[in-house]
């Protein structure tokens, strides 16, 4: 693994996450599982849920896959770029991401605060609020100016959430990948992105050489596509199939079913894969924050070592099961070896 050899893009946020209950969840109108954009009606909940004696992590969905392959991988293996503001949000960012030797490469807002990400928990159920702010003034100019660092990476991670930020930084990466045979891999993120990002999303379909969601992202992209179907093995094999501009590298498709098995599918391949999730002990689980982005993280890890795809699966569900010992998405220390 040579120096950063995997990119990613997204938004980095500081989550604000505290047990609520329905009361603070119809306060805002949110459902108990869920990620939304906020609104102006949504701007209490921050203080709410710091009244409630909330935690603040490091966050931000690609932000913490990335920790996540660099916790992984040999140091320098990963960047990380996205936009926050001037302010001590940013430099708790910087200092979270430092411990696991995240390289950051932050565009800084002169006017708007670090985005902020309100989670409420309710039991098993995480509701997101995300107020973007910095994050949403991310610019495809920040990335011209690192082209270098662009150049330098074999693959690039996508945060599907970024397509709400800036089409263009995500389509340069795309087209650079195609270009030169590099590895594009894009997160469906939330089902409101399929749903109401569909054309954001669709325009970047024919770069995905790994695409990788859960079962409920899956089926809103079905969805919002009119595939009249809600079997994932059926959605995910669409996929696999969908036109595709580097013709060089198979499109693999990735859904996760949280403690269901995670389906694979290989395009021009009619088997689609199953693989098993390892049981996990309740008394082990923390908190599930993070544990879909840990997951894309040791998946990518694998990916980027040339791994088999078994073993790819395997890493990611293993650095998934870690982050779920972890209060909010988070990796433990003493660092653990795959
Ligand atoms: C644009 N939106 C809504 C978002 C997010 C987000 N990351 C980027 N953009 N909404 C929630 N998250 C992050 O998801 C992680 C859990 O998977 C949260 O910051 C949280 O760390």
């Amino acid at each position: 693994m040579g120096k950063y050899e995997i990119l990613a893009l997204e938004n980095p946020l500081l989550d604000i996450q505290a047990v609520g209950d329905q009361a603070l969840l119809d306060k805002y109108g949110l459902k108990p599982n869920d990620a939304i954009l906020a609104e102006e009606k949504h701007m209490g909940i921050y203080e709410d849920l710091i009244n409630r004696k909330a935690d603040f992590n490091a966050g931000g969905a690609a932000q913490n896959t990335a920790r996540g392959a660099q916790y992984i991988l040999p140091e320098d293996s990963v960047v990380f770029v996205g936009c926050v503001g001037k302010d001590k949000y940013a430099d708790l960012l910087v200092e979270a991401n430092k411990k696991v030797g995240l390289h950051t490469v932050y565009r800084v807002d002169e006017e708007q605060p670090t985005g902020r990400c309100g989670v409420v928990i309710t039991g098993h159920d995480r509701s997101m609020c995300t107020d973007l702010a910095a994050a949403n003034c991310y610019k495809v100019e920040h990335l011209k100016e690192n082209w270098d660092l662009v150049k330098q990476a074999k693959l690039y991670f996508v945060g599907g959430y970024h397509l709400t930020v800036s089409v263009p930084a995500i389509m340069a990466l795309a087209e650079e990948a195609a270009k030169e045979n590099k590895i594009f891999m894009l997160s469906l993120s939330a089902p409101f992105i399929p749903q109401f990002f569909k054309d954001q999303l669709d325009q970047t379909a024919p770069y995905w050489d790994y695409v990788v969601g859960n079962e409920t992202e899956a089926r809103s992209y079905a969805a919002s596509h009119d595939l009249n179907t809600e079997d994932i093995p059926t959605i995910a094999r669409h996929l696999a199939q969908l036109p595709k501009a580097n013709s060089q590298r198979k499109r693999t498709v990735i859904i996760t079913q949280g403690t269901d098995p995670t389906v694979v599918a290989v395009q021009d391949e009619d088997k689609v894969h199953e693989f098993p999730v390892h049981a996990i002990d309740k008394s082990e689980i923390a908190d599930t924050t993070g544990a879909g982005d840990a997951f894309a993280g040791g998946f990518v890890a694998g990916v980027a070592k040339g791994e088999s795809l078994k073993t790819c699966v395997d890493m990611g569900q293993w650095l998934a099961h870690l982050s779920i010992k972890e209060l909010g998405p988070a990796y433990p220390f003493p660092k653990q070896t795959y």
